[in-house]
């Protein structure tokens, strides 16, 4: 018989989820007395007692360091709580998008994933904890907001403290609980996905084991194509966002043109990379509107049909353009794929995307970095062109949105809050619609300049605050916003975009095209006095 205690603790009062989940450095989970635990009960906290001991919940994360430990937290916590049922992927290991996935299959009150996603781990790196619903995806903020304020007043937790799984074991493992049903956890190894010559590089990521089943076994490619698959606890040291600086010795590889395809994936599995050969750069803003404007040649869609097309606020405008040549619906939504959910389970999209490395449909209810990368190759299969021929034609036909964002990491707070908070006081000044703004032989005319809300069509709830937008004239835009993932100081995340049809011009370099608005928008928001920033820390 497992012993239930009930331990007295004291509530933080930063436990408060970011975009994606609860994100800190591994040494604030391990120093901070009772600092998981609080947080777990919180979660756990918010699914109501009287169908705990009917609920499953699924748990898996993407390897990193401090995972195993919180997984024994989460078992101890979850049946001293009355949770009847754990479904954990071996050795905990389970990518973000598999998570959703099976939530939804098994029908279970939610899950929870151990991730901090595109963040490094290892002792010194991050850990995270993010709370899915029933439908798979992330909690909407409405939940994120219950459990933060559950956590501000938090007095005590329940546990079992001698319980212990083995996590390396598959089957199910079943406990006796004094007050409530047999407590069981059954143990998978996860590779299914709801899916169906190239070069994957996982880093030592979650995604390795699905890369090495899917692209590998069951499409054929040489097992010399996947690079780093075996989970680590520290990613190999690796940095594991997929863009062009951190995953640059996949773009080495793929510039010496031996290969017609590279992916990179990030921690859990939800974000890719897509280049083509030589190093070809597929924008992820660009990403998902090839896959709209060729969406008839990936399966999925063609048993489903498409209902409409999403993309967050600061992604570039190319999916609209193919969304108005198709007459379909375009919802634009706060960044986070959590403004997706809502929309998908009432039946209103099916492909979205992020600039931010996110693309997915409603196949789940998280982005899947796999899924992106099958549907590309869906794409090559039936066009029989090379990824920059698809690229190129795909601009010649709808126009070209150049695309590009400035990261500033680890800004002092005090400073990055101030800079935000003096740009929106002068864009919110009435003299700044129709101001002109110039830099060379360009100039600007603001048209609009807000701080971005969101009201959800479906169940009409209310974002604010969810980036500051100055849109000019001709439709270019700068957006200023600020990171909701990082860990440490502040992250300012600066996004430009802006529309060019002429196809004299489609193919210039996206820095030198953008360059008068970047200028422009570093002088609007003196973010280099300001921060004291002279360079961004990623440029995309
Ligand atoms: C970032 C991205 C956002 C993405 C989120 C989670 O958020 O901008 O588009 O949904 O990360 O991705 P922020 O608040 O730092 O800009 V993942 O793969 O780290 O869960
Ligand atoms: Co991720």
């Amino acid at each position: 018989m497992v012993k239930i205690t009930t331990v007295k603790t004291k509530p933080y009062t930063d436990q408060k989820p970011g975009t994606s989940g609860l994100r800190k450095r591994v040494t604030v989970f391990q120093q901070n007395q009772h600092y998981a635990e609080n947080f777990i009960q919180s979660i756990i906290s918010v699914v109501e007692p009287a169908e705990r001991q009917a609920a499953t919940l699924v748990v898996g994360g993407d390897g990193r360091f401090f995972m195993k430990d919180a997984i024994q937290l989460i078992v101890q916590i979850a049946a001293a709580n009355g949770i009847n049922h754990l479904v954990i992927g071996q050795n905990g290991i389970m990518s973000t998008p598999a998570v959703s996935c099976v939530i939804r299959k098994i029908k279970a009150v939610g899950g929870i994933i151990l991730t901090a996603s595109h963040n490094p781990g290892g002792p010194n790196g991050d850990f995270g904890i993010k709370y899915n619903i029933s439908s798979g995806g992330p909690a909407p903020e409405g939940i994120t907001n219950k459990i933060f304020e559950i956590s501000k007043g938090l007095q005590e937790y329940h546990i079992c403290p001698e319980l212990k799984v083995d996590l390396s074991k598959i089957g199910k493992q079943t406990f006796e609980l004094c007050i409530f049903k047999a407590f069981t956890v059954i143990f998978y190894i996860f590779l299914a996905t709801e899916l169906p010559l190239l070069m994957t590089h996982c880093l030592p990521l979650v995604v390795g084991p699905y890369v090495k089943k899917i692209v590998c076994e069951e499409l054929g490619s040489p097992a010399n194509s996947a690079v780093s698959c075996v989970p680590q606890e520290d990613f190999g040291g690796h940095h594991p966002d997929p863009n062009l600086t951190y995953a640059a010795d996949l773009v080495k590889t793929m510039k010496g043109g031996e290969y017609d395809f590279g992916a990179a994936f990030d921690g859990d599995g939800d974000r890719n990379m897509v280049l083509g050969k030589h190093g070809f750069f597929v924008n992820p803003s660009d990403s998902v509107a090839v896959i709209a404007a060729n969406i008839t040649s990936i399966p999925y869609f063609q048993k489903t049909g498409v209902k409409g097309l999403a993309r967050s606020m600061p992604t570039s405008g190319a999916l609209d353009n193919v969304a108005k040549a198709l007459q379909m619906h375009l919802y634009e939504t706060p960044t986070g794929w959590k403004f997706f959910g809502n929309l998908m389970d009432a039946g209103k999209l099916s492909l979205c995307g992020e600039e931010s490395f996110g693309t997915g449909s409603d196949h789940i209810r998280e982005k899947d970095g796999l899924w992106a990368v099958l549907a590309w190759l869906s794409i090559l299969a039936t066009r029989k062109q090379s990824v920059e021929e698809i690229m190129k034609d795909h601009w010649q036909k709808y126009g070209r949105n150049f695309f590009t964002r400035y990261d500033y990491e680890e800004v002092d707070s005090d400073a990055a809050n101030k800079m935000i908070k003096d740009l929106e006081t002068a864009m919110f000044d009435p003299s700044f619609i129709g101001k002109k703004f110039s830099s060379g032989d360009k100039t600007y005319e603001v048209a609009v300049a807000d701080n971005f809300a969101y009201t959800d069509p479906v169940d009409g709830s209310v974002s604010k605050n969810q980036g500051l937008r100055i849109i000019f004239a001709d439709g270019s835009r700068i957006i200023f916003r600020l990171s909701g993932t990082g860990s440490a100081g502040a992250t300012i995340r600066l996004y430009i975009d802006s529309y060019e049809k002429d196809p004299q011009k489609i193919y210039q370099d996206p820095q030198v095209m953008l360059a008068p608005l970047v200028d422009i928008a570093l002088k609007v928001s003196q973010l280099r006095e300001k921060t004291g920033r002279t360079a961004p820390t990623v440029i995309t």
